[in-house]
């Protein structure tokens, strides 16, 4: 049985580039028994269909967050209800799973499902229906029986995030220098409770250090990067683990430029782990700031005092690393005047890199359940509509979404505050950083930067794909 993966480009354009992980860890369990084809729809100068034609796929996996929800459901509009069976997964569909089934989906898995994905196709018929109505399915999965009811098995886990290694040879090699950089991920989940975020209460599982280096070794050595991403939610949440993945790297003098995301609470115990992570390469260091004031933190669920961030950020700087901090605009509870707090501290601690996000209700988080328990009127449920709005037609905003606390002219005016007061620094904006061959020591990125990947075209005029090809290694 032949089955492609599809990562279909997103609705809004993005601002880089990087593999599909989750495709290579179910790759990585299925391609024993299964011919198994990635196909990155960003980076491919195949078109969709043509791939379809050649490859002629039993089974066909998308995987999509809610940014490429859009054009995911228009490809089960597109190819579902013939003899091919089309399975939807990633963060969108995990907590959007009718809606899938609605568009043409025949299954949607729900949350981590390399364990049994196998098992999974193995069950399935080639022909109409897939599944009988006395088959079961193990947890993790969402489907219609034969007689139109939602089967529902649940969110699934992986608990040993260990067994498989993500199948990196079956990603095309064209593919390697049309991707910003490396990305991998040397842990799962978060055990904390923000409620912004689609990460909380998933649990924190770190990978044995020895096979994250291999994986590392390998996107440098095979696929050709310089500089490698951890997509970790919270890579510093065990430091000594993180010391001994440093160490690896030290003592196979891989030369590799990375960069994590970290809370910004760790404890001063720990501060030795930024010494051993500057040795080994590290290069930036995001850290979920979000915002100043105590009750706005509280009301997030973000579980920080902001007085211990400046001292952590402060230790990473003086350890050599690049620090970014990740800020939040429209967090419950935070007025204008408490969305100024932020600027102040940014100016107290000038970071090489502020990124500002607006709080957004994503389905998978708690805000998303429950927006209005957080003072927030989404006006929309089409996702789509809300990131062009919000991201693009930044203008048209507030016919999607308000905030209780601050006004959508009051969201303007903070972000104009925040790149006045920062300018006579050295920030400047993302997206005037049109070279972006060496990163600038300081760099500001707001929701209202335009994404900035040119579009390559075909002879008729149509964008085909996006191009960073001639770049280096950009170090996120
Ligand atoms: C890498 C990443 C990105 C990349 C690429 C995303 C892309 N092209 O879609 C970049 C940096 C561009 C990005 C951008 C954004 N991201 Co992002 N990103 C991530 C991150 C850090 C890692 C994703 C990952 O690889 N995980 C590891 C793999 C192993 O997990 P996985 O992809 O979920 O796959 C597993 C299962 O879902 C399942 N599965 C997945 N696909 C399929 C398919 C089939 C057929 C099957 C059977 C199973 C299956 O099996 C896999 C193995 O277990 C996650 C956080 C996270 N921890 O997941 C956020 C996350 C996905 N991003 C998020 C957000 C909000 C965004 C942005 C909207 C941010 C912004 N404001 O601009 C944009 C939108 C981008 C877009 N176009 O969709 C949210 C998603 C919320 C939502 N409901 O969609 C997340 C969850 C962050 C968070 N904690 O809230 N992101
Ligand atoms: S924002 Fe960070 S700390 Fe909070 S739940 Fe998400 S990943 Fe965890």
């Amino acid at each position: 049985m032949r089955v492609l993966f599809i990562y279909p480009e997103p609705d809004v354009a993005p601002f880089y580039l990087q593999s599909p992980i989750g495709c290579l860890y179910l790759a990585a369990a299925l391609e024993e028994k299964y011919d198994v084809r990635i196909y990155d729809q960003n980076v491919d100068d195949d078109r969709l269909e043509d791939v379809i034609r050649e490859f002629v796929p039993d089974i066909i996996g998308v995987s999509f967050t809610s940014g490429c929800r859009m054009v995911s459901l228009d490809i089960a509009k597109k190819y579902g209800g013939k003899d091919v069976i089309m399975f939807a997964g990633g963060i969108h569909p995990t907590y959007c799973a009718e809606e899938c089934i609605d568009a043409g989906f025949d299954f949607v898995a729900k949350g981590e499902v390399e364990d049994t994905i196998c098992e999974v196709f193995d069950a399935m018929s080639p022909t109409r229906p897939f599944l009988r109505d006395d088959q079961t399915l193990p947890k993790g999965y969402f489907y219609k029986s034969g007689k139109g009811d939602y089967i529902d098995t649940g969110t699934a886990r992986s608990l040993d995030i260990n067994r498989w290694v993500p199948a990196r040879h079956l990603l095309p090699a064209k593919y390697h220098r049309r991707y910003s950089h490396g990305v991998m991920m040397g842990s799962r989940g978060c055990a904390f409770k923000c409620t912004f975020c689609a990460s909380a209460n998933t649990g924190f599982r770190e990978r044995d250090p020895k096979l994250i280096v291999d994986e590392l070794e390998y996107i440098v050595n095979v696929e050709g990067h310089s500089a490698v991403h951890f997509a970790d939610d919270i890579f510093t949440f065990k430091p000594r683990w993180v010391i001994e993945i440093c160490k690896e790297i030290v003592a196979r003098d891989l030369k590799c430029r990375w960069s994590v995301n970290s809370r910004s609470d760790i404890p001063e115990k720990h501060w030795e782990m930024f010494d051993w992570m500057y040795k080994a390469g590290c290069e930036m260091v995001g850290f979920g700031v979000e915002a100043v004031d105590q009750k706005t933190l509280q009301l997030s669920g973000k579980g920080i005092k902001q007085s211990k961030t400046m001292p952590v950020l402060q230790r990473a700087r003086e350890a050599g690393i690049p620090i970014k901090a990740n800020l939040m605009a429209g967090l419950p509870g935070a007025s204008y005047a408490d969305h100024l707090l932020s600027v102040d501290l940014m100016e107290e601690l000038l970071p090489n890199q502020i990124v500002l996000s607006l709080t957004t209700p994503y389905p998978g988080t708690v805000m998303g359940d429950f927006p209005e328990r957080f003072g927030i009127k989404l006006k929309t449920k089409d996702w789509s509509t809300l990131l062009q709005d919000v991201y693009v037609e930044s203008d048209r905003f507030h016919e999607v979404i308000e905030y209780d606390d601050i006004t959508t002219d009051e969201i303007f005016k903070f972000v104009d505050t925040l790149l006045t007061r920062l300018a006579p620094y050295g920030y400047i904006r993302v997206s005037d950083d049109e070279e972006h061959a060496e990163r600038p020591e300081r760099v500001i990125k707001t929701f209202l930067d335009k994404p900035m990947l040119p579009r390559l075209r075909d002879e008729a005029g149509r964008a085909d794909r996006y191009n960073r090809s001639s770049e280096p290694d950009w170090v996120l």
